[in-house]
């Protein structure tokens, strides 16, 4: 019998994942409701009790039942990463990969494989905030032909260490402290550079945590790296190094601190809004997948150990191939269902896709199976409607709590003879999953390779990498972060380190902790390039203003031709404009018309926009001029260094905030000649030209 029926198989397409999930979505729009076991209910509103105010009854199995499970509605929140948001998409492949992998998603550029991608702060609560100060996780499940394959990455190419033992060391000092659980989401205090300053494998990711990529604009504006070196495996079995990159396509740009800090506070959810309000407008998010090819017998030559996970190798030597594209377009229907029980496994790869010997991804390939197990409470969460894979599961694994598939066969083992011997193995050419054959040995030891010794040769590299406002920033960062470290050894023991990154930095840092600066000693190491311009997120700005939010200040009296033709301008580059005035409703503009009005001054502020413009009209500037919410609006655009518009009849209002007209990024002119500039200011995102460290902050 076994041997007629044709094995099962998908052709996976955009739409595979979802309609799969329609099988297990409830909608109770015009239905009754009833318990969990199907029974209806007429009254849910009051217990079942003897007499209006006597003695509820055991007896009431639906009061019960409510409150048992509400009472079991929580579970543990991941242990790192507990913060996330995520989105349906699709990725596209550009060309064949088959020179290089066999993976089948990789093959065939008119197939759209489903995703389903969760990015995450690593160190705060389920309910911290977005904009802390902090690594972002990009973690992409790709729904294939052939299984899953989680590609787990972060916004940071590189790691803290370089073995994965150290993992739990590292994640506790930089998590909240044991004895007051404080500080909540931040690594701002003593145990975290206390760690830092005993383990200087973790410099090269310190630089760029405290570098502007800690604070990114929104997800949708961040790299993402698979930070390890993969392999890609060939149909000839050839084997490559592979390291794997996601280029965002409306640029990578970043917050100022004073205005993360702030949206903590104001929005929490800045980033999950930012994330979901783009989905539900159309502003779908785009990165292309990058690989960095390396062929074995070159790994040598690079001078660059692949195998340590602090290292990156710049793309100036091995440029990054840009091979397809992801594209996010659906909002999860249930957060709980998707977002909080998707469950990424670094070890889930499919045919064509290989690891190395990184000793921090041979730890991960345990971690990420084992930690689901009690956050998902047992061995069946594969199971779950969104890490189910669109391709079919057969084998023995059987039973545990939660079981859902219901198998059918007498056979529970291999191998057998009941059922035919099946579910039978698949050789390579039947899509079996092959591990590279691979020559391997040595003695048993506890070691850390010679190779791995050099801690600070590419943290130099990035410093020296970034312009200088981009190093101003890291120097504040490290300035804020070390000023909250209260233990004096430990301030003084990081200075030392960052001396032996670079004697600008080290002095820099020193002053702002008003201490001696150690001896500069420059890495002895030196890497196979001194500067790497594509690690700073200046030099490769772009992506145009789509999709960036503009705020437009009002009051009655508003000249609303120039609005229009303001609005006209941004909204034709994909960029929305949210008209801001003190109350909601409408203000009624100069030549008698209602002017809606999108927000109150006092439900929002200017950290949430990209830039602000405002329009003339006699006595709109005259009150906008006296109202200080306004006035501070505006100051804040501009200490957050934001490109600030003002029609000629506005530019008052911009003296009133002290702001001058003639500085970089401030835009003034008639309505009709400002647009354009305003749209090529805006592109620039910030202004780091005209930081003025002597302004009172607004
Ligand atoms: Fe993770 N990491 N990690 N990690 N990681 C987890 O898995 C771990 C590392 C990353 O949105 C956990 O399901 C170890 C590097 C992301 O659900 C856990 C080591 C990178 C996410 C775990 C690392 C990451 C996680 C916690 C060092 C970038 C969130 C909950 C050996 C390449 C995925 C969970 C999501 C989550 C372990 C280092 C990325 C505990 C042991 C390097 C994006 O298993």
């Amino acid at each position: 019998m076994s041997s007629q029926k044709q094995p099962d198989a998908v052709h996976v397409d955009e739409k595979s994942k979802d309609t799969q999930l329609a099988k297990d979505r409830s909608d109770g729009t015009g239905n009754f409701l009833t318990t969990d076991q199907g029974l209806r209910i007429e009254h849910t509103d009051d217990s079942l009790k003897i007499g209006a105010r006597g003695p509820t009854l055991l007896e009431d199995f639906h009061l019960r039942e409510k409150v048992m499970r509400f009472d079991h509605e929580r579970i543990p929140e991941r242990v790192v990463h507990a913060r996330g948001s995520a989105a349906h998409g699709y990725f596209q492949v550009y060309q064949p990969m088959s020179k290089y992998t066999r993976a089948g998603f990789l093959q065939d550029p008119s197939r759209k494989t489903p995703v389903f991608v969760r990015f995450s702060t690593v160190a705060g609560s389920r309910g911290s905030a977005d904009t802390v100060r902090d690594v972002r996780g990009f973690a992409v499940k790709f729904y294939t032909d052939e299984g899953n394959f989680d590609l787990v990455g972060n916004n940071i190419p590189v790691f803290f260490v370089q073995d994965g033992i150290k993992f739990p060391d590292f994640v506790h000092a930089a998590k909240p402290e044991p004895h007051h659980e404080m500080p909540q989401a931040a690594t701002a205090h003593d145990s975290f550079w206390d760690f830092v300053s005993l383990v200087p494998e973790t410099m090269h990711m310190v630089m760029w945590a405290m570098s502007d990529r800690g604070i990114p604009r929104s997800y949708r504006m961040m790299e993402g790296f698979g930070v390890h070196t993969f392999r890609f495996i060939n149909e000839q079995n050839e084997s490559r190094f592979v390291k794997f990159h996601w280029k965002p396509l409306l640029g990578v740009h970043s917050l100022v601190w004073d205005e993360a800090q702030k949206l903590a506070g104001k929005d929490a959810d800045f980033h999950r809004r930012d994330l979901w309000e783009s989905i539900e407008m159309g502003d779908f998010p785009e990165y292309e997948l990058g690989v960095q090819i390396i062929e074995e017998a070159d790994a040598q030559k690079l001078g660059i150990e692949l195998l340590d996970a602090t290292k990156l190798v710049p793309e100036e030597l091995v440029p990054v191939q840009r091979i397809g594209k992801l594209v996010l377009n659906r909002n999860p229907d249930n957060f709980f269902a998707e977002t909080e029980q998707v469950a990424y496994c670094v070890s889930n790869v499919v045919p064509g896709i290989g690891f190395t010997d990184d000793p921090l991804m041979q730890a991960r390939l345990f971690s990420y199976l084992d930690t689901q197990l009690t956050r998902l409470g047992g061995p069946n969460f594969a199971e779950l409607p969104i890490n189910r894979p669109v391709a079919p599961v057969h084998n023995h694994q059987q039973d545990g709590f939660g079981r859902h598939t219901v198998n059918t066969s007498r056979a529970n083992y291999h191998p057998n003879s009941l059922s035919g011997g099946c579910p039978f193995l698949a050789s390579q050419k039947q899509g079996g999953y092959v591990h590279p054959p691979e020559q391997v040995s040595g003695k048993k030891q506890r070691v850390r390779a010679e190779s791995f010794q050099d801690h600070y040769s590419q943290a130099a590299l990035f410093f020296n990498s970034l312009t200088p406002p981009e190093q101003e920033h890291l120097i504040d960062a490290c300035r804020f972060e070390l000023g909250k470290v209260e233990t004096l050894h430990i301030r003084e023991r990081v200075l030392e380190h960052f001396a032996k990154v670079d004697g600008k930095l080290a002095t820099e840092v020193a002053k702002g902790l008003g201490l001696p600066t150690p001896a500069a000693q420059p890495p002895a190491a030196k890497g196979p390039v001194a500067t790497s311009p594509a690690l700073s997120m200046e030099l490769g700005k772009g992506g145009g203003i789509k999709s960036r939010r503009i705020a437009v200040l009002v009051a009655d009296g508003v000249d609303s031709d120039e609005l229009m033709a303001v609005r006209k301008e941004l909204e034709g580059q994909g960029a929305h404009v949210k008209v801001i005035a003190k109350h909601l409703g409408t203000v009624k503009a100069a030549n008698g018309q209602a002017v809606k009005v999108d927000k109150s001054a006092i439900t929002t502020a200017s950290i949430e926009y990209d830039g602000v413009y405002i329009p003339g009209g006699a006595a709109s500037v005259a009150t906008l001029k006296k109202d200080g919410e306004a006035r501070h609006f505006v100051q804040e655009a501009y200490l957050h260094c934001k490109t600030v518009a003002a029609s000629t009849g506005a530019t008052d209002v911009l003296k009133a905030c002290e702001v001058d007209p003639a500085a970089p990024g401030i835009v003034t002119g008639t309505a009709q000649a400002l647009g354009k500039a305003f749209v090529t200011a805006l592109a620039k995102h910030r202004h780091w030209d005209r930081v003025d460290h002597d302004r009172v902050p607004a």
